[in-house]
């Protein structure tokens, strides 16, 4: 294993088409999305990867903290895929579907992808994953995509103590550390191949298989967004990536932004 917690040997073996061709590695950053942004506007290709070994203001959706210590892998991907922005909004599918491969080949655990974009190892979340999008005329110009994995972090001691139930790492979990570099790597070629299977076969196969992993489904759930809450039994993830919720009344709700959280009796 290399000494370094990430080394610069990040493209060693890595046999891909595109992704990873090019990889900007910091040791400190407010935000690899940030990053990755500017470099998107510059003109970066796709396929780009920023990768940094702290980020002091990592972010979730709606601007929520992502707490992103040493021994964590945070990276961020630019994608340019020809599509509408809708269509481009299942991409958050794509890359949980990558990590929880990536997981189970490599250290033979069991994730489970939450609706919309938690893994999940033991019911805790291990991982994270944030697009963002900007578009001209309801075109995509470019997506990045961010994954946080809590990787050879200990959970508490490296996070704050409001995270302790609900947030769990590689090294909790196997009792070791991981190497860095190989996760990375891995992830890499997985995204790319989910990513091209995507764009040539469409959302309905990623969809099927990142719902194989999605334990949520048939159990009763809460679904926040912002601006109501819907309890009931998460019943699918629909062809537009919207989970689908029973009411108590039998009527389906939709919920197509939001969180959720299970409700144990
Ligand atoms: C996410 O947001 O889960 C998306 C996280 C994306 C992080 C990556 S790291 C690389 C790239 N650069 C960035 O700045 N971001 C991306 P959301 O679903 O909104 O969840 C945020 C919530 O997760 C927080 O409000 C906390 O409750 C919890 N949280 C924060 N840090 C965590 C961590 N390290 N592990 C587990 N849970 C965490």
């Amino acid at each position: 294993m290399s000494r370094e917690p990430i080394s610069s040997k990040l493209q060693e073996g890595l046999y891909t088409k595109r992704f990873g061709r090019s990889i900007v590695l910091l040791r400190q950053v407010n935000s690899t999305n940030e990053v990755a942004k500017q470099l998107a506007m510059y003109g970066a290709a796709e396929g780009t990867f920023v990768v940094s070994e702290v980020q002091t203001n990592g972010y979730g959706r709606r601007g929520r903290r992502w707490f992103s210590p040493k021994g964590g892998l945070w990276l961020s991907v630019i994608l340019r895929p020809r599509l509408k922005a809708n269509d481009a909004a299942r991409l958050v599918f794509v890359a949980g579907l990558a990590v929880v491969e990536t997981l189970r080949e490599l250290y033979n655990v069991a994730p489970e992808t939450k609706w919309p974009n938690d893994i999940l190892l033991d019911r805790r979340k291990v991982a994270g994953i944030l697009s963002e999008m900007s578009t001209r005329n309801k075109k995509v110009r470019y997506v990045i995509i961010g994954i946080g994995i809590n990787a050879n972090i200990k959970v508490a001691q490296a996070l704050p103590v409001e995270l302790w139930k609900t947030a769990t790492s590689l090294r909790d979990e196997l009792g070791k550390k991981v190497e860095l570099d190989r996760l990375f790597r891995s992830l890499v070629v997985r995204l790319e191949k989910i990513y091209d299977r995507f764009l040539e076969d469409g959302f309905d196969r990623t969809l099927r298989k990142w719902k194989k992993y999605a334990s949520f489904i048939g159990q009763k759930v809460q679904a926040t967004d912002a601006e109501e809450k819907v309890e009931g039994l998460a019943i699918d993830v629909d062809c537009e990536g919207a989970l689908v919720i029973q009411l108590e009344s039998g009527e389906l709700k939709r919920v197509t932004s939001g969180d959720v959280s299970f409700i144990f009796s």
